[in-house]
Formats: structure tokens, C-alpha cells, sequence
């Protein structure tokens, strides 16, 4: 736990937030700032950085957040028609907090990028 950290505060219970799904190693909860009409954070408790930090040091709970995810969807109904996971990595990307988060996008036809 990182006291600095705003998810590692998020994930002890110092902070509040919508919770939709906890296991022993990961936790889940609504977006503040949603991007879509569905806009979950999926988060090891542990603090990492980014994704490649998360996969070089413990790569078992990249796997953990990724089937909390499809969990998530399933439960949200989303499975079908589909949603999006995404991690912003670094500034350029548009990483704001530095404790390593999977978004869960969908409810909605969403735009695609990178064309
Ligand atoms: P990113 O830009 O990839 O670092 O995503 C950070 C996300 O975190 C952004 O979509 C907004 C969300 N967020 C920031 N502060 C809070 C907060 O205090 N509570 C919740 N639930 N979400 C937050």
C-alpha cells in the first residue's frame, strides 16, 4: 500500500468508491469521470505502476484482472455485444494515475480508433 497512491487509498476503504467486484488479489469499481455508458476500473490491490510493470513483476494478476473483467461483463451483460479493455500507459497516453488499472468500456457502439 502506497498512502500517496489514489488507488491504493480507493482499494483500503480510505476513499470512497462504487465497488461492483472484489477477489483476494483484485478490485473493481465505477469510473468518476465515465467514457461510455459502462466505465469500470479493474485494479490489482497491490500497487504497480503500469501494465508492463504488473507483467514483469507478477504476471499471474494481469491474468487475475483480465477474467475479473470478462466476470464483470458477463455480469454487466456486456459479454455480447462486446466491450473494450484498455490500458492508458505513461502521460502521452493519458495515464493519470499511476497505480496500474485495466478500463472496461461498453453499454454502447463504441468509436474505433488507430484508423
Ligand atoms: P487514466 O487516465 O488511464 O490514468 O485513468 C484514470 C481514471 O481514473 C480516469 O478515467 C478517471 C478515474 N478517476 C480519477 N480519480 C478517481 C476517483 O477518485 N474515483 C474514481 N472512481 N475514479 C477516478
Amino acid at each position: 500500500m502506497n498512502s500517496e497512491c489514489l488507488f491504493c487509498r480507493i482499494v483500503a476503504g480510505e476513499l470512497p468508491s462504487t465497488v461492483v467486484h472484489e477477489t483476494e488479489t483484485t478490485f473493481a469499481f465505477r469510473d468518476l469521470h465515465p467514457q461510455a455508458k459502462t466505465h469500470i476500473l479493474i485494479v490489482p490491490r497491490a500497487h504497480f505502476t503500469d501494465a508492463v510493470d504488473l507483467a514483469t513483476r507478477q504476471p499471474e494478476l494481469l491474468t487475475d484482472i483480465t477474467l475479473a473483467a470478462g466476470q464483470i461483463a458477463e455480469h454487466e451483460g456486456l459479454a455480447q455485444p462486446g466491450y473494450r479493455l484498455v490500458f492508458n500507459t505513461g502521460r502521452d497516453a493519458g495515464q493519470t494515475v499511476f497505480h496500474v488499472h485495466m478500463h472496461l468500456l461498453g453499454g454502447e457502439q463504441l468509436g474505433h480508433f488507430g484508423a
